[in-house]
């Protein structure tokens, strides 16, 4: 069975000075460099929206940043722009070794409808893709790293876990927004679902 370090949204926009800065993003990318070597395969995930994106508060009038919103697939957080399609901040924090990179995965590129997880858009039900290439490898022990925490990272290793693969998040190389107790309300979550968080 072969391991996988899958290392979520390490982009300049979530990281300090960023449109959706997460506190001591930046810190994270030592560490997670530092644990590439250990792993049969890296994956990164880059978060990759048009500047249209229904999860962007800016494309309704009066909406706030981190209000809450119906979608046709349940409630979305409303977000500051981030990770649009071409623009600096959707690039990788340019500290991250990208030379142990087998696979570069994009998400979120769908106008109307958001992508947390690696492998579905937020219906649960998009896939993309990821799972099958995993399982062509025979990469079944999956550990999650980068950001955020309570978001991408979180809801990545409960599909992974929901999927059958092994799932671990690395809590020294993951960074949370933690809105609203979103944090704790992740970890519980992730341990109901199968999770290890070491
Ligand atoms: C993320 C909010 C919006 C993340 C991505 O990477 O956790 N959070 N887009
Ligand atoms: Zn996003």
């Amino acid at each position: 069975m072969g391991t996988a370090l899958i290392v979520i949204d390490m982009q300049t926009d979530f990281c300090p000075g960023g449109a959706l800065a997460v506190d001591g993003g930046d810190g994270i990318v030592g560490p997670i460099n530092a644990l590439m070597a250990g792993f049969d395969a890296v994956i990164l995930t880059q978060d990759w929206h048009p500047a249209d994106h229904a999860s962007f508060a800016a494309n309704y009038p009066g909406a706030q940043p981190f209000s809450v919103a119906q979608m046709p697939y349940g409630p979305q957080v409303l977000w500051p722009s981030h990770c649009v399609i071409g623009t600096p901040g959707a690039g990788f924090h340019p500290g991250l070794d990208r030379s142990r990179a087998d696979l570069v995965i994009r998400k979120g590129f769908r106008r109307g409808i958001d992508s947390y997880s690696a492998f579905f858009e937020n219906d649960h039900r998009t896939p993309t893709g990821l799972a099958g290439y995993l399982r062509d490898r025979g990469l079944a022990d999956l550990a999650f790293a980068g950001l955020a925490h309570d978001f991408c990272v979180a809801w990545s290793a409960m599909d992974a876990a929901r999927l059958g693969f092994t799932a671990t998040v690395i809590e020294a190389a993951t960074r949370a927004i933690d809105l609203d107790g979103s944090l704790a309300r992740a970890r519980a979550d992730m341990r109901a679902a199968g999770v290890r968080q070491e």
